[in-house]
């Protein structure tokens, strides 16, 4: 890139000055929004369309936050104060508007500016694509993170990936899911700012070659390819203080993008070869949550992004002459999960090969600058990678990490002695079923800190997962529990309750989750239990409102609402939730329960398969198939509805979270690592039906087991029971509403009596169960039994639901980045 070399020094006073924002008044916002809509949308007004206008007014939004984005960038430069970098492949953002309105204090002046301009902001609201560039919890949970780091004014980069197609678009076809590509780009996308001219040129396979360096052996990478990587910068704004942080999303894109020779010779497809393959690394994300499939496509996307963005921050973020001895001072790079891991041989590589740093000290300075947090128990999500693709791919890198390992088991031997066992367990090269590099144990051999996302997970990775490592390093396991943003999770998507708390509290909770104690006193205030009743009415209305705009049924006044909202997959056992359903239906149809006892529900699911997980597909079909039944028999009287709106997403959640009376949160003990939609829904006053599984042990020890209907094995008695052997069947035989609910399925009273269509899944859960459906069954249903009896009690089930909230401040993330900042990142806020 061209430097600026004209002598020519700013002198009109323009240039000078500062960068301000607009008036934050009405008439600022409209001058602005209608200046955007004239010459950056380039329509006027009355030609104007809703895309053009919403365009404008993000346009507008981002005017307001740009001068203090820039002072803060400007700052990142030249501050001394530890940089926070964190790296995820996935960042589940939601809608941008409404967030970037509150933290800039615009809402209500961009409300009446636009009003002015006969413009309903609500209807803008409608037009934006969320971001889905994640999958579920882990997507979601950095989102929430790079939200509450602003928020607390921590110097922090997003460093991630611009899929240009994100999570696929959930449709059903006869209750099957079906997946459509999701183009959220197709309408422009106001809320990033490309950077050509901060490209970095990420490189792949090739070999490697050592040379002789004034008689020091280095070895150099001989790359065979390499492709663009384009960052796109986002804001990311705190609430109420001023600060905008960076996400840098990176794009990939051809070196070469046009072989006019190849096009000149006619073979058009071939000229633009190049493109199209270097193109496809950003261009979906993988829609797996739980199962990695090992693609070589998955494997560049990793090495890509991280490879891009340590360059970026030792050459755009770190002054020119910066001593790199010093960069643990600067940074701390945060693995989220395995998926970055790459990019401890590729610092080490950056390091040695190009800064030409010793290897030791190279290894200690990359050994403080990373950290990392695992989010899974489930051994299959542990990504491993074979040597030979990782070898072809990133030759120097799998060198790289034969030598970490080496030096590793070394250190190993040294504290342990030749226990060969040992070594092999913990070596990072596993052997079986094929050499592979296994990533979660480079990932803790190289962190200065290890840490699990709920208690009971980072005990289970101390104690089973990670074992041998925690005995060799105990001061580098620790546990941060997971959190949530209050200001999407409570104040956007709540803004009754919102209103609510801040006339009882005043309006400091925002910022300080734990001041939502003072609402305990009350719950004990017959009008305020009354007025928190009717905000929970108003927002199934809201809910209702929503749903049959999208052409899905309203929810029945009187009906608890029972959620049930996370990724479709076996452990979080949506099975057991049908099998509840189908119970209470056959008990109802057989005569066995008498439906005046029984409590009119409306259960609510909200969930998506990864596209190559079948039983998940199976499981998708079943509930579809259920609550088509279920909803439509007149012998349970509209007592029991099921609705199953598709394309769950964060913008379905912000109306679903605030309307829901039950959480279901039914999870094999020790499998789900925390969960955060369990705090969501805590946070807006549903009383959880849960297992002590992940977070949810933390959250009924905080709101008290009178307000958490626990149910289920615990993690040590799911543990015994696997050992003495597991025999599902036996279950089956032993509970007659099991065996009823079962055989009801099995004969095809869901599948219009075709008993070949649920087959495969009844007899999974008959003879494998491996998530133990059948074994929880009757303790789930007794709780269900005591939900039931305490819903009859509104006034006692509003104090629970009052006490769940006053008492769930703890799960704000803002807490969870000061367990951070304290225990893991050694970083400040600036002021
Ligand atoms: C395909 C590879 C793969 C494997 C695991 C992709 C994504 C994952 C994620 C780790 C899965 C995930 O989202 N885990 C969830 O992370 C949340 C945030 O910490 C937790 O609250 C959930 O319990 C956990 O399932």
């Amino acid at each position: 890139m061209p430097e600026n070399t004209s002598e020519l020094r700013p002198t009109h006073p323009l240039a000078i000055a500062p960068v301000v924002a607009p008036a934050a008044s009405v008439d600022g916002f409209a001058k602005q929004f209608l200046q955007n809509l004239n010459f950056d949308q380039g329509v006027t007004l009355s030609t104007s369309d809703v895309n053009d206008q919403y365009l404008a007014l993000a346009y507008t939004v981002r005017d307001y936050l740009m001068a203090r984005w820039f002072d803060d960038r400007a700052q990142q430069k030249t501050q001394q104060a530890k940089t926070v970098c964190y790296l995820s492949a996935e960042y589940l953002l939601g809608r941008q508007l409404d967030n970037n309105l509150l933290a800039a204090r615009l809402t209500d002046i961009a409300t009446e500016a636009l009003a002015q301009c006969g413009i309903d902001i609500d209807d803008l609201r409608q037009v934006e694509i969320e971001p889905g560039l994640g999958n579920g919890g882990l997507g979601r949970l950095a989102a929430c993170f790079i939200d509450s780091l602003a928020t607390m004014s921590v110097p922090t980069i997003g460093y991630g990936i611009r899929y240009e197609y994100g999570i696929f678009r959930q449709a059903f076809a006869d209750g099957q899911q079906i997946e459509q590509p999701d183009a959220w780009l197709r309408m422009g996308s106001p809320w990033d700012f490309a950077h050509p001219e901060a490209a970095q040129t990420i490189s792949f396979a090739g070999t490697t070659e050592t040379y002789d360096d004034d008689g020091v052996e280095r070895t150099r990478w001989v790359p065979e390819w390499n492709v663009l990587a384009v960052p796109y910068n986002m804001m990311v704004p705190g609430y109420h203080n001023g600060r905008v942080n960076t996400l840098r999303l990176w794009r990939a894109v051809a070196t070469n993008a046009f072989d006019l020779h190849t096009f000149n010779s006619g073979d058009y497809v071939q000229s633009v070869r190049a493109q199209t393959f270097a193109e496809n690394i950003s261009k979906v994300l993988y829609p797996e949550d739980s199962t990695p499939q090992g693609k070589e496509l998955r494997l560049q996307q990793q090495y890509f992004f991280v490879a891009a963005s340590i360059a970026d921050f030792i050459e755009n973020v770190l002054p020119g002459d910066f001593d790199l001895e010093q960069l643990p001072e600067r940074v701390i790079f945060q693995l989220n999960d395995t998926h970055p891991v790459i990019g401890v041989p590729e610092l080490m590589r950056v390091l040695v090969d190009e800064k030409k740093l010793e290897w030791d000290a190279a290894w200690a300075i990359t050994q403080k600058c990373f950290a990392y947090t695992c989010h899974t128990l489930l051994p299959e999500a542990l990504e491993v990678w074979s040597v030979d693709l990782l070898g072809r791919l990133l030759p120097r890198h799998l060198e790289i990490i034969y030598r970490i390992n080496d030096e590793f088991l070394l250190e190993v031997r040294e504290r342990f002695g030749d226990d060969e066992m040992l070594i092999r367990n913990m070596s990072i090269i596993g052997e079986h079923p094929y050499r592979s590099v296994r990533m979660a144990y480079l990932a803790t051999v190289a962190g200065s800190k290890v840490n699990g996302v709920a208690e009971l997970h980072s005990q289970l990775l101390r104690d089973n997962v990670l074992k041998d490592f925690a005995a060799m390093w105990p001061d580098k396991f620790t546990n941060v529990t997971n959190g949530v943003t209050p200001r999407r999770f409570l104040r956007l998507a709540n803004p009754d309750l919102s209103a609510l708390i801040t006339e009882a509290l005043g309006a400091g909770w925002t910022v300080d989750l734990e001041r939502l104690r003072g609402l305990e006193a009350l719950a004990d205030d017959a009008d305020f239990r009354e007025r928190f009743a009717a905000v929970k009415v108003s927002n199934k209305r809201r809910l209702s409102r929503v749903l049959e705009a999208r052409g899905e049924d309203a929810l029945d006044d009187g009906h608890m609402l029972d959620v049930m909202i996370k990724r479709l997959h076996e452990y979080k056992r949506q099975t057991l939730k049908v099998l509840h359903i189908v119970s209470t239906y056959e008990g109802i149809v057989s005569g066995r329960l008498d439906i005046a006892d029984v409590q009119a529900r409306t259960f609510l699911f909200g969930a998506k398969a990864a596209p190559g997980y079948g039983m998940a597909k199976r499981i998708i079909h079943l509930i579809n198939a259920v609550g088509e039944v279920v909803s439509a028999d007149e012998r349970v009287q509209g007592k029991l509805k099921v609705l199953y709106p598709a394309n769950y997403n964060v913008t379905l959640a912000e109306s679903i979270i605030p309307a829901a009376d039950l959480s279901e949160q039914i999870s094999l003990a020790g499998k789900e690592a925390s969960g955060t939609g369990n705090m969501k829904l805590a946070l807006n006053g549903a009383l959880t039906i849960g297992t002590d599984d992940g977070a949810n042990v933390e959250i009924r020890k905080l709101v008290g087991d009178d307000n958490f209907f626990l149910f289920g094995m615990s993690e040590p008695e799911v543990e015994a029971l696997w050992a003495e052997g597991y025999r599902p069947a036996d279950f089956y035989q032993g509970d007659e509403r099991l065996r009823s609910a079962i055989d009801l399925i099995a004969a095809g009273a869901f599948s219009g009596g075709d008993r070949t269509v649920f087959e495969p899944l009844v007899s999974n859960l008959l003879y494998e169960d491996r998530f133990m459906a059948l074994a929880d069954f009757s303790s789930y249903l007794d709780a269900q039994d005591r939900v039931d009896a305490a819903y009859a009690d509104q006034d006692g089930w509003v104090r629970a639901a009052i006490l769940n909230v006053a008492r769930s401040g703890y799960f704000s993330s803002d807490r969870a980045m000061r367990d951070y900042l304290e225990r893991i990142w050694h970083a400040t806020p600036v002021s």
